[in-house]
Parts: C-alpha cells; structure tokens; sequence
C-alpha cells in the first residue's frame, strides 16, 4: 500500500530571500537573519535528502520576502500540482513566479481559477481526504473553486473553520500517518480531525504542531522536547531541526518544501 500524503520521491524548496526581513508576521519579535536562515534551510534541505527526496532548491527570490514558504502559493497532490491563490497582498505573485518550476518539476500543473484565496498552508492532505482550513488567507470562493480541481484528482474536499487566532489550518496541525494527525488542543477541539486519531502537543509546545511525515521520518522543530517524547512514545522516528529565523515570520517545516512523488 502506498500513501501518497507522506511517502514522496521529490520535493521543491526556495531558498530564503535577503529580504525575508520583510516577511510577514502577526507579532514582532525581531527580524530573521538572512545568514542563520540560510543555515537552518540548507540542514532542512539536507534531511529531506536524508529521508530520500531528491529536492529540488530553487534560487531565493528577493521580490517576494516570504518567498521561502513555498508551500503557501501551491498544492502538491499526488504529483499534480495546483497553482494556487495566496491570500495575502504581498504573496499573491509568489503562485506566477513559482509556476515555471512546477511545470519544469512536477508531472501535471493545475491553474485554480478563482477571485477567492486559498493558501497550501491551509491544507492537510491524507491519501484520500483534503481538509481545507478556512482562514484570514483562505476563503469560501477560493474552497468552492478548488473543489472540482480536488475531486477530478480523485480526492474528498472537507471545507472546515480555523479558529481565528491561527494564522494557518497547518500551524497548528501536521499529517503523521495515515490515520493520525498532530495537532494543537485548540484545533483538536474544533473537531476538524474527524476520523482521524490525534495526538496533541504537549501544554506550552503549540508550535511543534507544524511539523511533517517525510516517508520514514517526522520532522520536528527542535525545543519541544515533550510534545517530542509523545511522538516517540508513539512509535515516530523524528528529526529534529531548528527553525528559529522561520518562527520569526511565522512560518515553520512544512511551509518550506513541496513534497511529492512522480
Ligand atoms: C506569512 O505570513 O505568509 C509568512 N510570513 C509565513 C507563512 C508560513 N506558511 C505556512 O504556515 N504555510
């Protein structure tokens, strides 16, 4: 049995622009800077290497300073990619300067057609479901227009609300297996995971719930050594990475990769 949400021959990463100073973020807490993240992105890029992708790194792209979360502006599903529309102003060109690369990487690209918004970080793929976040990024015309897309692909659409402190659906939630997703208390209780059995973050370590299954491996944000211990108690071989400069703007591991198989 394959599972095309976690087991992948590829993935596509960008590398972080000097001007991810600029990136967005809901509270200040300094500026990332531009060396370290180059740093922390090259071991991230070594480990999904590690956990056998060949990973594609595209080059940084300075017009757009949150550009490095190359997760937002498109969906990888199963090989094809959906050019999305991301929901933020400074974003929205990231889905036509990334589109080259997809055609060039991925078996199939998809326009979605829309004058709503949908951002990747606001979907959680399994093998057989979509769960789609709405949220400040990601709306009901956006959802509607990608529901024809998802279901041609063979794919249920569940269209579910993020609370609104939550930037991202997946900020706050991670595919771990098949069955099994991590998630934050807060969106555990919004009961967007039916179906699903859910392991919580431990209290204090909502952060590590962006984390994300790469074929054998879970990939962790270092400095969440409970919700860490949870994971391994439950069987998860883990690879700890730091992603303090990504924090920063509020990004995290899965917005820094498309991953997929072809
Ligand atoms: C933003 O606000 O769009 C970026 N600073 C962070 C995006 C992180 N992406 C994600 O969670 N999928």
């Amino acid at each position: 049995m394959t599972h095309p949400s976690f087991e992948f021959t590829h993935a596509l990463c960008r590398l972080p622009a000097k001007s991810v100073t600029d990136g967005l973020r809901a509270t200040d807490q300094g500026d990332p800077d531009p060396l370290t993240f180059v740093a922390e992105h090259a071991a991230y890029v070594s480990a999904l290497r590690d956990a056998g992708c060949d990973v594609t790194v595209l080059p940084a792209d300075d017009a757009f300073p949150d550009s490095v979360f190359i997760e937002d502006p498109a969906l990888a599903l199963n090989g094809t990619a959906i050019v999305l529309r991301p929901g933020a102003e400074t974003r929205l060109g990231e889905a036509a300067a990334l589109r080259p690369a997809l055609v060039e990487n991925m078996n199939d690209v998809i326009d979605l057609r829309t004058d709503g918004y949908v951002d990747g970080g606001d979907i959680l793929c399994t093998d057989t479901r979509v769960l789609l976040g709405l949220s400040a990024r990601t709306n009901q015309r956006g959802a509607e227009d990608l529901r024809p897309i998802v279901e041609a692909l063979g794919y249920t659409l569940e269209v579910l609300q993020t609370p609104p402190e939550i930037l991202h659906f997946k900020t706050e939630s991670s595919l771990l297996d098949a069955t099994t997703v991590l998630a934050t208390p807060t969106l555990a209780g919004s009961g967007a995971f039916k179906g699903l059995n859910v392991i919580e973050t431990a209290p204090k370590e909502e952060a590590a719930a962006n984390a994300i299954r790469v074929n054998g491996y879970v990939f962790l944000s270092a400095g969440y050594p409970k919700t860490a211990q949870r994971l391994q108690d439950a069987g998860y071989n883990l690879k700890i990475l730091n992603t303090s400069q990504a924090a920063l703007v509020d990004g995290g591991l899965s917005c820094m990769s498309l991953r997929y198989s072809r």
